[in-house]
């Protein structure tokens, strides 16, 4: 056999920098903070069950944030998950390892799960993600290519990251069969839309941009 074999990471995808996170995490802050002190925010406590006291809930508590801040493009579990080995040989994948990117993030959310970042992908970085990650996610869906693409910024107790991901798709699809919203409201950062069942969307006003370098994560 080879002397050199391929060496698989658990992911691959965009890893923030250290000024870019705590950027990332004081806006995902300030947009927990607001939130959770609207009044039509208290109206919809019920969503998120028994996490709600009487007084509320505080959602900088009820999200534990997750390592490093990060927009995974592809889970290989080290070689295990199907596609990771095809992934690894793209040409894109061995062109843009270890270069550095600016990430648009177009808006925030929470749902009683998890709390994200929407990351809005240039079609150089589409190169990088994926084939039929979405549809893997949602098979009766027909989502865009990258409309999967998030940060994790924290999850409820139990819950596990990949979770965000399969979240944000929820919106995805909701807005593509045209919804709205059942309530809307401009706020500080953005305009706010409650999807009901604990789902609330930021679409910010003006794009946070991070800084990040494309890699593998090992640990
Ligand atoms: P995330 O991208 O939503 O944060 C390590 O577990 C990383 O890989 C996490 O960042 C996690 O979620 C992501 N991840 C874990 N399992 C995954 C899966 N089956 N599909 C896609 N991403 C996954």
């Amino acid at each position: 056999g080879s002397l050199e074999e391929a060496v698989y990471p658990l992911f691959y995808g965009w890893f923030l920098t250290h000024k870019s996170q705590s950027h990332t995490n004081e806006k995902g802050k300030k947009f927990l903070k607001t939130l959770g002190e609207l009044d039509e925010f208290k109206e919809h406590w019920d969503d998120f069950g028994e996490a709600a006291s009487e007084t509320g809930i505080n959602l900088e508590e009820y999200f534990e944030r997750k390592g490093i801040l990060h927009c995974t493009t592809k889970y290989s579990d080290y070689g295990k998950v199907k596609g990771a080995q095809e992934y690894t040989e793209l040409e894109a994948v061995k062109k843009f390892y270890s270069s550095a990117f600016c990430l648009q993030i177009s808006g925030f959310f929470i749902t009683p799960r998890t709390a994200g970042a929407r990351v809005r992908l240039t079609d150089k970085q589409l190169e990088l993600w994926p084939a039929g990650s979405e549809k893997e996610a949602m098979p009766s869906e027909e989502l865009p290519h990258g409309s999967r693409a998030h940060i994790t910024l924290g999850c409820a107790k139990d819950v596990e990251p990949k979770q965000t991901g399969l979240d944000l798709l929820e919106f995805v699809k909701l807005e593509k069969e045209g919804q709205q919203g059942l309530a809307e409201k401009d706020i500080d950062q953005g305009k706010l839309r409650y999807f009901g069942k604990g789902m609330w969307m930021l679409e910010l006003y003006e794009k946070v941009t991070v800084k990040t370098v494309f890699g593998g994560f090992y640990p």
